[in-house]
């Protein structure tokens, strides 16, 4: 399969890809040009809208729906809609969103809608509770319940929640403590609010001790994905600055998982995002890169690659 970009008239990122009625939809981020220099906060990160997008199987046309939601109608956000996800459940659609509220804090928005493209209306608020970046849904067919995954450290805030509340000034942990994690919680039935608490996920090394904030090439940074697979669940997610895909093992979603290995290398550019869906009996990893741009960070391409487990259940390395 060539390692080409499945989309090349936008810059797109962090996509996440469903399979609804038999169709692949990808959810990713829209990049956008600008003059804002790169920095550690992500400034240069400036989205403004998402598109949609579908195939009917991997190597088929892939359809731009067009814009599915725009900032100017998400009424709580002042900018930076960051890497999105969507789900299905009783008819409708929703998409799971990050922003800057009118403060500058990272929130989760839901916008809903009647197709799997969009158009998407965004609720009022935030979903209460939420703070940082990078939403994922688990619809978790087997049990009926449904998860949200998210967290981003550095620019995605997630080391001001350390007290619980917003903390300007809040860090990460020193490098012998151990890693801040994703934080999950239950989606209730309207998929617009949580049902339970909000729970911090623990990865766990081989000995079963936590993976320390000082171990930058296996503990969690952002970019959270979850997904099922022989009843595992798995956690995956990427290390930020050492730019690796790595994943973790669990029997629960809420945790703990085990640490289980690296199934991506760096790629062209700073940030590596990912999804991973099956469809047509085989397994794929949606991420990006940033090759289209000749390597701009900010400005990235959304690529498709098979994804394949050992007969132990461990992803292998994806080349
Ligand atoms: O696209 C903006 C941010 O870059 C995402 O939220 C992160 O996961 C990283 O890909």
């Amino acid at each position: 399969m060539p390692d080409t970009p499945l989309i090349s008239h936008l810059y797109t990122a962090d996509p996440s890809a469903h399979v609804f009625n038999g169709r692949i939809y990808i959810y990713p981020s829209h990049d956008r040009e600008g003059n804002i220099p790169d920095n550690d906060l992500g400034d240069q990160y400036d989205m403004v809208d998402y598109h949609v997008f579908s195939m009917d199987r991997v190597g088929g046309a892939v359809v731009d729906h067009g814009v599915a939601l725009d900032l100017k109608d998400v009424p709580w956000a002042s900018k930076q809609l960051w890497a999105p996800d969507a789900a299905f459940r009783n008819g409708k659609y929703y998409l799971y969103f990050p922003a800057r509220d009118k403060q500058g804090v990272f929130r989760i928005g839901v916008a809903v809608g009647d197709r799997p493209e969009g158009p998407f209306k965004a609720e009022p608020q935030p979903i209460a509770g939420t703070f940082s970046i990078d939403p994922c849904c688990l619809n978790d067919h087997d049990s009926g319940r449904a998860w949200l995954v998210w967290g981003g450290i550095w620019g995605g805030q997630l080391q001001k929640w350390r007290k619980g509340s917003f903390d300007p000034n809040g860090e990460e942990p020193a490098a012998s403590e151990p890693a801040l994690g994703p934080r999950i919680a239950e989606l209730g039935d309207d998929m617009k609010s949580f049902k339970g608490p909000v729970s911090e996920i623990q990865i766990l090394d081989e000995q079963g001790k936590p993976l320390l904030a000082g171990d930058h090439d296996r503990r969690y940074f952002e970019g959270p994905w979850m997904h099922k697979y022989r009843g595992v669940y798995y956690l995956s997610y990427s290390t930020g600055n050492t730019h690796y895909l790595v994943y973790a093992t669990g029997d629960n979603p809420r945790g703990p998982f085990t640490y289980r290995g690296r199934f991506l290398e760096p790629v062209i550019g700073w940030t590596t995002h990912h999804s991973i869906v099956e469809h047509g009996d085989k397994w794929w990893l949606f991420h990006h890169d940033a090759s289209l741009s000749g390597g701009r960070n900010h400005l990235r391409c959304v690529k498709v690659k098979e994804l394949t487990y050992s007969a132990e259940g461990l992803i292998n390395l994806v080349r």
